[in-house]
């Protein structure tokens, strides 16, 4: 390992960004869950982990800010077989109830099969916590790679047992926060509303939504916990000429001092996630997103633990994952 150099050739061996370590040797672990069941819209965020392991190897591993994270070890676990089998068959049943919705079935005539999802997505969730609970209690610093949106909610719960207060930085296109969608409890759709629940998250800060409902508005209006800077409002701040630096102040400052981050990829302007799940115009560009997580780095706050989800099952989306991945990596 002492001979490794991250300057080389990336070395296709099977491992996150052709780093060297074994799971024992890194502090950094990735938890993939494969897992898109109530997904609406697109599909193949549970593939993305496979896509990422393989556009990983391109990248450059000089970080500027911290060159010599990497040799704090990164390592990403495999897909759990049992979770891709669960994925698999729930996916195509939520998927016929789906479609029975949206040619207008009433949800109460489905809410057998409904809970029977719903079911599961709690037996996902209760996975997650154990996965990430034992992670934790090993002393890495997990960063859960989805899948769709709803897959941290496990995470989440599990952090909340090792730290008393935190935040969330959203960064999305969408304010997830629907108490329910299409029936399904657990839905990408509701993450945030389903956050709210744990004690321990005493703010969500909401970066690029531009897609969202009355519902969602009224809570974000009510609810002080949540503060969300809108795509279009960032967007006219920056057109009348309001500096982007006092813009992620405002965010960082929005912030408790203890910071969990989820990404959802489609936060991003869509050029950069074009096969994500519900890709919507409009978004941050990567350096914009990436420059709110640098600045709440160096302004002492801690970082606690991450998450990116949404990414869709291409080359192009995947090698933009891949940086994000390495990025918040080295952050964390
Ligand atoms: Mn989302």
């Amino acid at each position: 390992m002492k001979e490794y150099n991250p300057s080389n050739v990336g070395v296709k061996n099977g491992k996150i960004f052709g780093l060297p370590f074994n799971f024992d040797e890194s502090e950094i672990v990735i938890l993939p869950v494969p897992w898109e069941v109530t997904t609406s819209f697109g599909s193949g965020t549970s593939k993305a982990s496979e896509k990422i392991l393989e556009q990983s190897t391109q990248l450059d591993l000089y970080h500027l800010d911290f060159p010599n994270a990497w040799k704090k070890g990164i390592f990403m676990l495999n897909n759990s077989k049992e979770i891709l089998e669960l994925n698999k068959t729930y996916k195509a049943k939520a998927q016929e109830i789906i479609a029975l919705l949206e040619k207008g079935k009433a949800q109460a005539e489905l809410q057998q099969d409904i809970d029977k999802i719903n079911e599961v997505s709690n037996k996902l969730n209760k996975w997650v916590f154990e996965q990430t609970t034992t992670l934790l209690n090993q002393n890495k610093k997990v960063i859960l790679l989805g899948g769709d949106h709803s897959t941290p909610i496990g995470f989440l719960n599990a952090l909340s047992l090792k730290h008393k207060n935190f935040g969330i930085l959203q960064i999305d296109a969408h304010a997830d926060l629907r108490n329910a969608y299409e029936g399904f409890t657990h839905s990408h759709a509701s993450i945030m509303y389903n956050a709210l629940k744990i004690k321990a998250v005493e703010k969500i800060v909401q970066v690029g939504v531009r897609d969202l409902c009355e519902e969602e508005v009224e809570l974000i209006n009510s609810d002080t916990r949540i503060e969300c800077f809108y795509d279009k409002k960032i967007k006219q701040d920056l057109y009348s000429g309001k500096n982007y630096n006092q813009i992620i102040k405002e965010i960082i400052d929005a912030l408790p001092q203890k910071v969990y981050i989820s990404f959802d990829i489609d936060g991003l302007d869509p050029k950069l996630c074009p096969n994500t799940g519900t890709p919507v115009a409009g978004g941050l560009e990567y350096t914009q997103a990436l420059e709110i997580i640098r600045q709440i780095k160096s302004s002492g706050k801690e970082i606690i633990a991450c998450d990116l989800v949404e990414v869709g099952n291409a080359d192009w989306d995947a090698n933009v994952a891949a940086r994000l991945l390495y990025e918040m990596a080295c952050y964390l």
